[in-house]
């Protein structure tokens, strides 16, 4: 990729007429810069998906106004920076300051727009000294409900701009129903996003999970029935495979515990278990003034904000099986939130593939570039660009990644296991395909030609259906690209 764009530089520097385009030169340069920089990763979705709740769960402090205030309007961008700043980049070319408060309530901090028109900006930049915003920069986009408003042209403009270059890398769409809208989208998106194969570096969120079950303590069991059939749903459509139910709202609620919200859940805890059940039919009679909880009617109104029903249920249950300190809790909800899982998806399918999911969009934008500039070279620079951009490989291993996750195969536990792993589900590198230790890595080679024979011959199994016979020929392919690889070392 470097050396086409290395090549592509220096042919517009010779050319007689494009030697004097600065603005041209200046966005070639931009696509070299972007290689350099942390990956692009945008939360897109419905009106109050919980989009902006999600990028302050994931950074883990609270960044991204939630209320409906002007901010949620304008697509943010969160990037890893030394100290504190908001700068707002305006439709005219000028950048200029915006001051940073913290909200009385501490819901976080929001960002004082008073003098900012809302339509004269085109976005704002947030810097933010975050440890989780050094491998990606976050994009919190205003809401969609509609294809045709205003808002929501800003999002589109962004995840799926006019001119066809990509200006994120990959994207999470929160779902809290699927319509036809949010599939027409969400199509959109999965198209450029992942070139003309689709579902590259899509992956769905089933968003505000523990108010499907309406705050019953099984919420998130059945919001995983929810996102299998989203995941079905979508998986009909080609846009994106994964789908994982996550509660934002907790998430950030247990990055962010406080030793005082602690202490009152554990008073709660301590209720007589049959007057807590009465107190806690409805959210009306839990924050209920006259109530005789031990706990005053501000505090557990202040604990809905953060917990939600839900939540508050779950950390009752946990403290009465005997958990007993506030690091324990916080770490029980922040699995229970999905967090955990969703960033293990957005590990494998994101982090661990930045370089290509980066090298991608580079790919399209350079294609852009050259095919509005022409030059003698274009033609030759296209012939370099097309292949690499077709060797869809790379791009196979990760649809079925996630499409595994939900399929149905003839595979065996064990199949599953190993054709997870040679097609890069732990990990990219050659040891990590072929699950070898330090005291096994001299074997490489020779597993990696087993692997390319066992799968071609597991290919071929007369009883397959398609869908396994898709999976293991990737498989072949992923560990005869591991054989070839070895071969070149040698
Ligand atoms: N129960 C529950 N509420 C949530 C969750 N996530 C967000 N909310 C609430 O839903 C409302 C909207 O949340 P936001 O994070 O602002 O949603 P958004 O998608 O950014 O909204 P817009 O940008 O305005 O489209 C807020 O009141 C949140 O507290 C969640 O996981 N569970
Ligand atoms: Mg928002």
């Amino acid at each position: 990729m470097r050396a086409i764009l290395g090549g592509t530089i220096a042919a517009y520097r010779a050319d007689p007429t494009y030697r004097q385009r600065p603005d041209v030169h200046h966005e070639l340069a931009g696509i070299g810069h972007r290689l350099n920089e942390p990956m692009r990763i945008a939360l897109a979705g419905t009106l109050k998906a919980g989009k902006s709740t999600l990028v302050n769960a994931l950074v883990g402090d609270t960044i991204a106004p939630t209320d409906a205030t002007e901010a949620t309007r304008i697509v943010t961008w969160f990037r890893h920076g030394p100290t504190p700043r908001v700068t707002a980049n305006h439709r005219d070319g000028r950048r200029s300051n915006v001051p940073i408060t913290r909200d009385p309530a501490d819901r976080g901090l929001t960002f004082d727009l008073a003098q900012v028109d809302p339509d004269d900006v085109i976005d704002l930049d947030v810097e933010w000294p975050a440890a989780e915003l050094t491998d990606a920069t976050i994009i919190d986009t205003p809401g969609t409900s509609s294809l045709s408003r205003d808002v929501s042209a800003r999002t589109l403009r962004l995840l799926v701009p006019g001119d066809g270059v990509p200006r994120v890398d990959a994207v999470v769409f929160l779902l809290r129903t699927l319509n036809a809208a949010d599939i027409a989208l969400l199509k959109q998106i999965g198209e450029l996003v992942g070139g003309s194969a689709g579902a590259l570096g899509v992956i769905g969120v089933a968003s505000r999970a523990d108010e499907i079950g309406a705050g019953r303590i099984d919420a998130m069991i059945s919001a995983k029935d929810v996102a299998q059939r989203f995941t079905a749903e979508m998986d009909r459509t080609g846009i994106c495979q994964a789908v994982v139910p996550v509660s934002g709202l907790l998430a950030l609620t247990a990055r962010t515990l406080r030793q005082s919200e602690f202490v009152a859940l554990e008073k709660l805890a301590g209720v007589d278990a049959a007057e807590l059940a009465k107190a806690m039919l409805s959210v009306d009679r839990f924050v209920r003034e006259d109530s005789s909880l031990p706990v005053d009617a501000a505090t557990r109104a202040a604990l809905l904000d953060r917990f939600g029903m839900f939540g508050i249920r779950i950390s009752i249950a946990v403290l009465r099986a005997g958990v007993s300190d506030s690091v324990a809790l916080a770490d029980e909800l922040l699995e229970r939130s999905g967090l955990v899982a969703l960033r293990e998806v957005i590990d494998q399918q994101f982090a661990q593939r930045s370089d290509l999911l980066k090298a991608h969009t580079a790919l399209l934008s350079l294609r852009e570039i050259v095919q509005r500039h022409p030059i003698y070279a274009t033609p030759a620079i296209l012939a370099d660009i097309e292949p690499l951009l077709a060797d869809t490989h790379a791009f196979e291993e990760l649809r079925l990644l996630s499409a595994l996750r939900s399929r149905p195969t003839s595979l065996n536990p064990e199949e599953m296991a190993s054709l997870r792993r040679v097609i890069g589900g732990s990990g990219t590198d050659a040891a990590s395909r072929l699950g070898l230790g330090p005291d096994t890595v001299d074997d490489g080679p020779r597993a990696a030609f087993a692997a390319a024979q066992r799968w071609r011959r597991r290919a071929e199994h007369p009883l397959n259906d398609p869908f396994t016979t898709r999976a293991c020929r990737a498989a072949m392919r992923s560990a005869e690209a591991l054989v070839a690889e070895y071969s070149a070392r040698a």
